[in-house]
């Protein structure tokens, strides 16, 4: 093959790369933008990694392109060159020059990953969050004051934030690329993750261990909120207001009894009860989205009632397509109206 060739060929692995490279633009982007301490100090090892790989590219780039122009067959030469084999000087070197480079891959590595899982300190007044995961969304335990919420996870600006990871069904994983992660959810155990935010916003997190057929869709938001206004969401979370005002959300109310209840929780006192197969629901209104994915609007919480399944594949919640259009109405403005 001529030398033109290959070039052409070289070429076009390194532009697909490029491509590949381009398309992780979205997630990567928050990830190389962290908001909080945690996702610093992994950027931090991202970067270790990606200097120690860059500098073992340049140096491999360096010893074959001279070695290609330095030992390519010259016109009229048909000599073989002198053969080598077993130099225990080169063989030294190549296998200690990687283990110094592993190492200082590993000792930062590991010696962040057990930081970032230990519990903080009390002077810290860390807040502490059980997250659950299930086929295909996210349960939120705030123990300190005594109730759950699903796919919204409300955490203070600037503080720490101790989350204590499981699952209930299969392996999931915690991602919120601007914050941190990723650590795994696994059932029957629990994993532990501090995190904190710098700055209020939302922030988008997502699951990244495929868990079915769900998984694409299992998002979730972090709401960072300044201290009052989250003391705010807390207060409200602990006194919610179920109590229909209509007659419509008293209808809704009533279609809700008799078609959801047996999963879905709406205040506190019946959540042990419910065994958690469901999102807790209690001010529902109030969410952004629906099951984490759909903007929470009328329209969309038809269609989501309607054909869970068609909006994430796979989710656990049965189709209620046979509801007829009053009770579709009003159970729609007995959910919106909670707070
Ligand atoms: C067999 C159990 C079951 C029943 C019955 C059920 N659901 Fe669900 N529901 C679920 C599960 C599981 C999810 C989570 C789906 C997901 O995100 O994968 C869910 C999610 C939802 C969500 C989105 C929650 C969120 O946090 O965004 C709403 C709203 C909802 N259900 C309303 C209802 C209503 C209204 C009824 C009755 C008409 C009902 N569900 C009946 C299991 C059930
Ligand atoms: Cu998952």
């Amino acid at each position: 093959m001529s030398r033109g060739k290959h070039l052409g060929r070289l070429l076009f692995v390194f532009s697909m790369i490029a491509l590949l490279m381009a398309g992780c633009e979205e997630p990567a982007k928050s990830v190389l933008d962290p908001q909080g301490s945690t996702g610093e100090e992994q950027l931090t090892l991202i970067k270790i990694s990606i200097y120690i790989m860059a500098f073992v590219f340049a140096v491999v780039m360096v010893i074959f392109i001279y070695v290609l122009i330095r030992y390519r067959q010259k016109p009229g030469d048909d000599s073989i060159p002198e053969q080598v084999e077993g130099s225990t000087k080169l063989e030294l070197l190549w296998t200690v020059i990687p283990i110094i480079l592993l190492a200082i891959l590993a000792v930062p590595t590991v010696a962040t990953t057990f930081s970032l899982a230990e519990k903080p300190s009390e002077e810290e007044e860390a807040l502490t969050v059980k997250v659950t995961a299930h086929q295909y969304w996210w349960e939120f335990e705030y123990e300190d004051y005594g109730f759950k919420t699903a796919q919204e996870l409300h955490i203070p600006k600037d503080k720490k934030v101790y989350l204590k990871l499981t699952s209930r069904d299969v392996i999931h994983s915690f991602w919120v690329p601007a914050l941190g992660g990723k650590t795994d959810l696994n059932p029957g155990q629990t994993n532990t993750m501090t995190i904190d935010a710098k700055k209020v916003g939302t922030y988008e997190g997502r699951c990244a261990e495929l868990c079915g057929a769900g998984h694409a869709l299992m998002n979730f938001e972090v709401v960072v909120d300044e201290e009052q206004k989250f003391d705010q969401w807390v207060a409200q979370r602990q006194e919610p207001s179920s109590q229909p005002q209509t007659a419509a959300q008293e209808r809704g109310e009533e279609v809700f009894s008799q078609n959801c209840m047996s999963c879905h929780a709406i205040d506190g006192a019946e959540l042990e009860r419910k065994g958690n197969k469901a999102p807790n629901l209690t001010g529902f209104g109030e969410r952004d989205k629906i099951a984490g994915v759909l903007e929470n609007n009328d329209e969309n919480l038809e269609k989501w009632l309607k054909h869970p399944d068609k909006v994430k594949p796979g989710s656990y919640m049965p189709s209620f397509d046979f509801l007829n259009e009053k009770d579709m109405k009003s159970l729609k403005a007995y959910l919106q109206s909670l707070e």
